[in-house]
């Protein structure tokens, strides 16, 4: 992820000694979380407990999802409605949102709509079966998911 480098470099510029070391176990720390976080984001998709998830299942999953978060039903997502609940201690988590918030909004205004929402499923999908047999597998979806890179 970008801002994971962006953050090492900023911490490997401004500390001298201990720079290496520091960067080495927040980025290990990153990923743990990151791992953790793709995991319960697969387990949440993976409904039927399948070990796999399908294009369709997550527009399903997804679109209760939106639901739910639009809390002015105004049928669009604000970054505030998007990471509404997340506690304000954990950044990262915040960051991961926001990035995620960003990439949905397809036309920039700010909203992430419906269809952008559905978009940015077919995006994931696309992304992670690798095999394309239509199925996201745990281990697909693991590799692009939990990976420290773009
Ligand atoms: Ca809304
Ligand atoms: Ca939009
Ligand atoms: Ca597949």
């Amino acid at each position: 992820m970008t801002f994971i480098s962006h953050r090492l470099a900023i911490l490997a510029t401004g500390l001298v000694a201990g720079a290496t070391l520091l960067a080495a176990a927040t980025a290990q720390a990153q990923e743990i979380s990151n791992t953790q976080s793709a995991l319960a984001y697969f387990n949440r998709l993976d409904q039927q407990k399948k070990g796999s998830f399908t294009l369709v299942d997550m527009q399903r999953i997804e679109s209760k999802d939106f639901k739910r978060t639009d809390e002015n039903h105004d049928g669009k997502l604000s970054l505030e409605e998007y990471v509404y609940g997340i506690p304000e201690d954990r950044e990262d988590v915040i960051k991961r949102y926001t990035r995620r918030f960003q990439l949905s909004d397809e036309n920039q205004d700010g909203y992430v709509s419906m269809d952008e929402y559905m978009l940015f499923c077919v995006r994931v999908v696309n992304l992670a079966d690798a095999n394309k047999d239509g199925v996201v597998t745990k281990d697909e979806f693991m590799t692009v998911a939990s990976g420290g890179d773009e």
